[in-house]
């Protein structure tokens, strides 16, 4: 019986697929309440009370309230040290696994967003993530050494590279890039991607079922 107990608030296809990635990786029990964003569900004041941004992802971790994708990782990978996701403090590598996660949310996040809503930057020297240009290729060259992040194993951190990487790609916000293009692949061909790909696709088609029985 475990003695963490787990909640994911989560509406499928946000930032909170990648928090449901990780789980699945984990393989720790969990139990999962869709919030249907469809419905604006995660305003309603039950959720609220819960994450007061209304956001995803929301991991309830024996009754502390976990938000912010980044803090999620950190939090369950260290939470479970058996599983081998994040080096221990006394590894060498633990400082790299840990600039690499909070680069993803300080400096690649605000970029894309930037990007994506083509906003222009300020002086480079106001911008948390400097220029785009520099930005990226910091990534691409990172993720070009191979084949993981932090060289041959992989962590947590990869987890959130690879799943923000390939949404990005998606939606072309990052240029092409055969290492990077390698990299999500190898990344998205894990089982607990694919899992998490079809609990996620399980919620879409039982939302849309419940909109058309209401309409
Ligand atoms: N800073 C948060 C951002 C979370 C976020 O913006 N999530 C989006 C989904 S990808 C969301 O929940 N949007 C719903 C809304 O704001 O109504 C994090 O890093 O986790």
């Amino acid at each position: 019986m475990s003695t963490h107990e787990l909640t994911l608030y989560h509406s499928p296809q946000t930032r909170g697929t990648g928090v449901l990635f990780l789980l699945e990786e984990l393989g720790v029990p969990y139990q999962l309440k869709l919030v249907d964003i469809n419905k604006d569900e995660n305003h309603l004041p039950e959720f609220l009370a819960v994450n007061p941004l209304g956001k995803f992802p929301t991991l309830v971790h024996n009754g502390t309230v976990v938000t912010e994708q980044v803090a999620c990782y950190l939090h369950l990978a260290d939470l479970f040290p058996e599983k081998g996701l994040a080096p221990a403090m006394d590894d060498p590598q633990r400082g790299a696994y840990m600039r690499w996660m909070a680069y993803y949310g300080s400096s690649f996040e605000p970029a894309v967003i930037d990007r994506a809503l083509k906003r222009e930057p300020g002086d480079r020297s106001m911008m948390a993530y400097g220029t785009f240009e520099v930005m990226q290729k910091t990534v691409f060259d990172q993720i070009a050494k191979g084949p993981y992040l932090l060289g041959d194993t992989p962590y947590a951190v990869d987890l959130l590279w690879g799943i923000a990487l390939r949404w990005c790609r998606q939606f072309g916000l990052i240029d092409t890039n055969e290492a990077v293009d390698d990299y999500i692949a190898r990344i998205t061909a894990r089982p607990a991607f694919v899992k998490a790909e079809q609990i996620d696709q399980a919620l879409v088609e039982e939302s849309t079922a419940r909109q058309t029985e209401e309409a």
